[in-house]
């Protein structure tokens, strides 16, 4: 079983290079992958409202549709840019979508999958916001709301927290907070953990229990192949259509 593991694209437009690129490289890799588990953020911004998928995102969810009318089989574990995903995703196209911890088996026996953006339990405020975000309160407001708007807040958002990334460069949560996870999840038995969110690659070994943070595919195209018992991290260097 050959399996292939993305995180944090961040999608926006279809003329990014990485949004292009990712087009493709899914189309050099359709023949011969089984499973394609997305572990968050893989759109900048996306909810299971229709009103949020928003048309530069449709590219990349008939890619997808194309994977699955293959037969291959589509995981989504929502990260912090995803939001109530399973009432659309996956009741109308039948992907498994997880809201955090994602237990699936693999060549290495139970594994367990997530976002990442939940792990530190301190983070109490957060994961307040994270439930109301998602809350039911959210969704009626979409419905009452036009699209356009919708649209605007999305951007502001992003553009926020883009500024707040470029500030603080990309730091990885506290090892220590990321090893305490990990050992916790291998003690309940899953010798493999993986995780997204923190837009660096870290592979942490012990014994037969491995915890991978993925790199992201936005800005350096990182991803995970699963098959068997063996894993690699990869980098997609193959040139962007843009860019050729
Ligand atoms: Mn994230």
């Amino acid at each position: 079983m050959k399996t292939l593991v993305l995180a944090d694209a961040h999608l926006l437009f279809p003329e990014h290079a990485d949004y292009a690129a990712l087009l493709c490289f899914l189309q050099r890799h359709e023949e011969e992958i089984d499973r394609l588990i997305l572990l968050g953020d893989m759109f900048e911004f996306i909810t299971g409202h229709p009103k949020t998928h928003f048309a530069c995102y449709a590219p990349f969810i008939q890619r997808l549709d194309r994977l699955s009318a293959r037969g291959v089989e589509i995981v989504y574990c929502e990260g912090n840019h995803d939001f109530n995903l399973a009432s659309f995703f996956g009741e109308v196209k039948g992907w498994k979508v997880f809201a955090d911890l994602a237990p699936l088996t693999t060549g290495f026996g139970k594994s367990l999958f997530c976002h990442g953006d939940l792990i530190d339990p301190n983070e109490k405020g957060y994961r307040l916001l994270r439930s109301f975000l998602r809350s039911r309160l959210i969704w009626c407001l979409m419905n009452l709301v036009p699209q356009s708007l919708i649209w605007n807040i999305a951007q502001k958002a992003s553009g926020k927290s883009r500024r707040r990334r470029q500030r603080q460069p990309q730091r990885l949560v506290a090892k220590e907070v990321l090893k305490e996870f990990a050992l916790k999840q291998w003690e309940s038995g899953y010798p493999l953990v993986v995780t997204g969110h923190f837009h660096r690659e870290w592979v942490w070994k012990k014994g037969e229990n491995r915890l991978i943070s993925l790199p992201p595919w936005k800005d350096q195209r990182g991803y995970l192949w699963l098959e068997e018992d063996r894993f690699t991290i990869r980098y997609d260097e193959t040139p962007s259509p843009a860019s050729s």
